[in-house]
Parts: structure tokens; sequence; C-alpha cells
């Protein structure tokens, strides 16, 4: 991860004991900003074996002082006709950014390695000292960025926004953008080898040239402290400014416009209160518009304005009760043949088809998704999780992937903190217990509440059984003691016997907390009929929701559940002909989105929590 701009908000934050690293990274809210937009059709070159990065000696081109006009990130083509130069990007073919490759061309399906992209663009007009940045949203896996031939920087990590200051870079035209995407998995990496989603590889979300003035906000956080009081607090950073700058913070809608100054860091910090604002909920999303200023530049956003807590075995949205009728659900959207999530279309869909199925919940596995769905949560009022790929068997001994598990952690946190939507960060997966893995997930949770501590922290653990009784399940894991909710994965019925087993297993979860069943399922072939007997059929999973869900409603402290999954979606682990053909088959809707059974079983249960609330709600109202 690149640093790009040096500021101190750990610093402000007390956070002086992280170590400098080289995966430091410096929030920058892009969103509502404008910007040139450079997707669209880009240039490509397939490059298994990194011939347009290293020399037959293997020695990388970019680290020597003049690379060769071989290296691909020179985007060179022959000066006269004695000039060997072995690759021509304007004679190569396309694919489309955002997107990922592997459903762009069939010949990319099961690719992972290296593909060159190459963008041609004019630089927007500047004036004075204004500055420019190219943003991305998301690269999978590492991106190694060129523009004209010169080295920007590189990211790892798939699913988090990543950018380089470019000022005093651009050509007035034809600069060359020269991105060298690397999918190949890494043992060591964040996730590593081994996972069950489709290792989808290229730029799959926008890419964006952003130009600011030369002092900007670059960064900012709102949260509600006391849904009581209405009191508020928050901090706006900015760039290019050192002590003594006014920032000004405005929510017109609420009488909010407070002024406060910048610390030698850039950085001020907010206080105020929000007399008589609504409250964000999903019954309600009522959403704040807000202006952050600096000088001549100016932020503009909208946030909802939430408490989100755990007392005791109870979760409380605004001080009250709420039980969160969920989903998971994975940036794929299969339907036209696709994969990656890449436009705001696709991601409303995805959450009306879960809004379909009465929910208001949906959690994001197991990695970041894209900012769209994020937003939209917001504006519709469906809460969330969002999780970062720390899955299975990570390398829990290795700093380098501590500190890229660090990094997408903060990269994540530093995008959507503004996100009412969002209650839940969770750090992990399915991992299993060790000292190392505990020291790892320990450090990660103590650096997700230095960053944000408007949210609740969790993790999707595992069941063991008692080994004196092999129907009594028990949650038992250091990690629960460090989480403000207790979540795990489960899947009677599945890989742990039939679903009649169910019927019989009791839990013992040792904790006062909330607990959240984070995923349960089994596989169904949309269309495939037969008895409730008989794996794969539409009817076997739907006796398996319903049993499922009668033995989660005898769990003391059950506050919700993101059973697995909405849609089915590609896995190069699901090969079973007929039935899986690369598909997990555990959704409730096929990858084009045609309802099974056990749709319908779980839509009918969670209409009726939501109508157990309103009763309870009434009865409140009218005591
Ligand atoms: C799990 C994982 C999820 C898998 C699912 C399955 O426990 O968390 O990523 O896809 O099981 O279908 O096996």
């Amino acid at each position: 991860m690149k640093t790009i701009i040096m500021t101190a908000l750990s610093t402000l934050l007390g956070l002086t004991s992280l170590a400098a690293s080289a995966t430091e990274f410096q929030p920058f809210q892009t969103y509502t900003r404008p910007a040139l937009p450079l997707n669209g059709e880009w240039k490509i070159i397939v490059d298994p074996y990194e011939n347009g990065y290293y020399n037959y000696r293997y020695e990388p081109f970019d680290q020597m002082d003049n690379p060769p006009r071989s290296a691909y990130f020179r985007d060179a083509k022959p000066r006269h006709s004695g000039e060997l130069i072995e690759y021509d990007f304007d004679a190569s073919e396309s694919l489309t950014v955002p997107g990922d490759w592997n459903t762009q061309k069939e010949k990319l399906y099961y690719y992972e390695g290296s593909i060159w992209y190459r963008k041609l663009f004019n630089a927007p007009a500047t004036e004075g000292k204004q500055r420019t940045f190219l943003h991305f949203g998301a690269a999978n896996y590492r991106a190694d960025v060129y523009l004209n031939g010169e080295k920007l920087g590189h990211h790892v990590g798939g699913f988090t926004p990543f950018y380089f200051e470019t000022t005093g870079k651009l050509k007035p035209q034809g600069n060359s953008l020269v991105v060298k995407v690397d999918n190949k998995r890494q043992r060591d990496g964040v996730p590593t080898l081994n996972t069950d989603w489709w290792n989808y590889g290229g730029i799959t979300r926008s890419v964006r040239l952003l130009v600011t003035p030369e002092v900007f906000v670059r960064d900012y956080k709102i949260q509600l402290n006391d849904h009581k009081t209405g009191e508020l607090s928050g901090y706006a950073v900015v760039d290019g400014a050192g002590a003594g700058r006014e920032v000004r913070l405005t929510l017109p809608q609420l009488n909010i416009d407070v002024r406060a100054t910048t610390n030698a860091e850039g950085v001020a910090t907010f206080s105020a209160r929000a007399v008589g604002a609504q409250l964000w909920s999903p019954d309600s999303p009522r959403m704040y518009q807000v202006i952050v200023r600096t000088g001549n530049d100016r932020l503009d956003d909208e946030v909802g304005l939430r408490t989100i807590e755990a007392e005791g075995k109870q979760l409380l949205l605004n001080g009250k009760p709420i039980f969160l009728r969920g989903i998971s659900l994975h940036e794929e959207y299969a339907v036209d043949g696709g994969g990656r999530v890449t436009s705001v279309e696709e991601a409303r869909k995805q959450l009306q088809w879960a809004r379909d199925l009465n929910a208001n919940f949906v959690r994001l596995a197991h990695y970041p998704h894209n900012e769209h769905i994020v937003r939209l949560a917001d504006q519709l009022g469906v809460m969330l999780w969002s999780e970062i790929p720390v899955y299975w068997t990570i390398n829990w001994d290795s700093e380098e992937t501590y500190q890229n598990a660090q990094a997408q952690l903060e990269e994540m946190i530093g995008r959507d903190k503004n996100r009412a939507s969002i209650i839940i960060w969770s750090l992990a997966n399915e991992t299993p217990v060790s000292e190392a893995r505990n020291r790892f997930l320990t450090r990660l949770a103590d650096r997700a509440r230095s960053l944000d501590s408007s949210r609740l922290i969790s993790a999707a653990m595992e069941k063991h059984y008692d080994p004196e009784n092999p129907e009594r399940a028990i949650v038992e894991d250091p990690l629960a003691e460090l989480m403000d909710i207790v979540s795990f994965n489960q899947y009677i019925g599945w890989y742990d016997g039939l679903h009649e087993k169910a019927e019989r297993v009791t839990w013992h979860i040792p904790y006062d907390k909330p607990v959240f069943i984070s995923e349960f399922g089994a596989g169904a072939k949309q269309g495939l009929q037969g008895d409730s007997n008989t794996l794969w059929t539409e009817a076997y999973q739907a006796e398996l929701y319903r049993k499922t869900l009668a033995m989660l409603d005898k769990i003391d402290g059950f506050v919700g559940t993101s059973p697995w999954i909405l849609a089915d979606f590609r896995s190069p682990r699901r090969t079973l002909p007929g039935v899986q053909d690369d598909f997990n088959r555990k959704g409730l809707l096929s990858e084009t989105g045609v309802r099974k059974e056990a749709f319908g079983v779980l839509r009918e249960y969670y209409r009726q929590r939501a109508l157990e609330r309103v009763t309870v709600e009434k009865a409140e109202q009218s005591e």
C-alpha cells in the first residue's frame, strides 16, 4: 500500500504506538467529488511470464535507473525500422474498465497472472496551483502503476481504494497510464491461496482523475455519540495545510454550522449537537446533507445519524433492540454472465433482492464491496456488515501478512466510516484458533477500535461439539472476548449431518453478548425438484432453512442471522457437473435471480420477525 501524502492522523487519534509502515494509508473521500473518469476501453497485454516487467535475468525493469523501452510501462513504439520492440499497446486487444477480465474474454476465464492495461488521456484543465490525483476504486490483487513511463507506486489488496498524486506529472495531451494488474494468489496474501470464491482479476472498480485546490479537504468523519442528546463529534483532514487553517462544517438541515482550526497535521476537530435530528434506521433512513469547507474547497456529502451498541445480550440501534434479518452477499452479479459488480444499477438490484426477502441487513462477504452498494444501503435503509478478506488459513506468523491485513482494514474503514448503514466491521472469517492467530486478530481489533468507536467489531467464528455430548454445540473462542457481538458460521444439515440433526442440537455460548449466526445453508440447484431428504433439491434446502431457523430461535441472545447466501456465485471449488458447474449453489436465488423454495421460507420468517417488532413497539407506545 502506498503512502502518498504524509499526515499524522494516527497521532491525532493517539496511535503513536503504531510502528511506521509502508502500509500507512491516508483516506481520500472521492465519491462525491467531480472527476474525469478514465473508465471504458483500455488496451491490454496478457503477460503470464511477466515479460514486460522482468528482463531475461529476472531483474525487474522498474528498479533500473534507465528502464529499457522493452519494459511495457514505457509504452514504446519503434522509433525506426531497426528498433526491436516486441509489444504494441495500440495494436493490442482491449478490456472494459471497470470490470473483471475473467468474464470479458473466454480465454481469461481461469486466468491468474499479470495483465498490462493502458489508457491514453488528455489532462483536464487546471488553474494556478491546483493538484491532480489518480484514484482507483480497486484492482485485484496487486497493481503497479506507471504514468508516462514513470512509476507512481503500487498497491496490494483487491478490494480497497488507492491513489497517487500526479500534480506536475501530466502532459496536456496523450498521457500514457499503464497499470500492471496481477491476480496470482499468494500463500502469504490476504486472502491466501485458498478461498471459496472466484479470483476475478483486473481493474474492477472505476479509475478517476481528480483536480483539487492546493489545499483541500481530503477526509472527514462525523459520528453521533449519543442518540438522546444528539451529541456529534468529528474531524476533517485538510491536505496541504499546516496549523491554523479554518475549516467549516455545515449540516444545513440541522442548523449546524461550526468552525474549527487545523493543528500542525492539518486536522481540525469538531463537536456539535444535532437538535431534533431524525435518527437513521431501516424504517426511516433519514439522510442529512454535510458540507466541509476550507478556503475555496468544498466537500459535499450526506450522512445518516444513528448509534449502534451491544448491551448484555441485546443489540441496540438508537437505543432500541433490533433483530438483524440478514443475508450474506458476494460482490458478484452474474445475471448477464458477468462477474464482479461494476455499476450502481447492479448494486441496486442486489439490494432489491435482499429487500424482497424482507431483509434489513446484508453481510458483505468476504471483502469490502464497492462504494456504490454501501452508499445505496445508506439511502435505502439496509444495515451492513463489512469484512476484510482474512479468510480461513492465512499466514498468522508473517508480519508482512499482518501489515497487509491492517492496511486493508484501514482502507475499508477509511473509505466507509461515514456510512450509517455499516454497523459491524468484521475482521475475519472461520479462522482456526491458535496463539499466532489470536495475537494477529487482537492487534487488528485494537486497530479497528482506535479508528472507529462508533461501530461494533465482530468476526465469523466457528462452533465445536462437547466431547462428552455430540449434540451439544459450543461456541468458545478467545476471539469472542474481543468482539462486541459473538458471530459464528455453522452448517448443521450440510457439512455436518442432515437437516434433521438441527432438531436435536442444543447450544452453549458462554458470553454475555448478542449472538449472531453469520452463515448457515445448503446447496440446491434451482429447478431441481425432489423429496426433502435428497441433497441438491430445492426441497432439501427449504427444509434445512425451516429446521435451522427453529433451532436458532432457541438460542439465548439470538439477535439475527445472515444465511449463506443470497445468490449462487462462482467458485472453482464447485465442479460437480450438472449441479454446480463452477457455482456454489447455496444461493436462495440462482445466479440469474430465479427464486428457490427456501427464498420463500426465509422471507416468511423475516416477515413474522418484522411484524413481532411492530407489535412490541405498539405495545410500548400504548404503555
Ligand atoms: C463457509 C465460508 C463461505 C463458503 C461456505 C460454503 O463457511 O465462510 O465462504 O462459501 O462456507 O459454501 O462452504
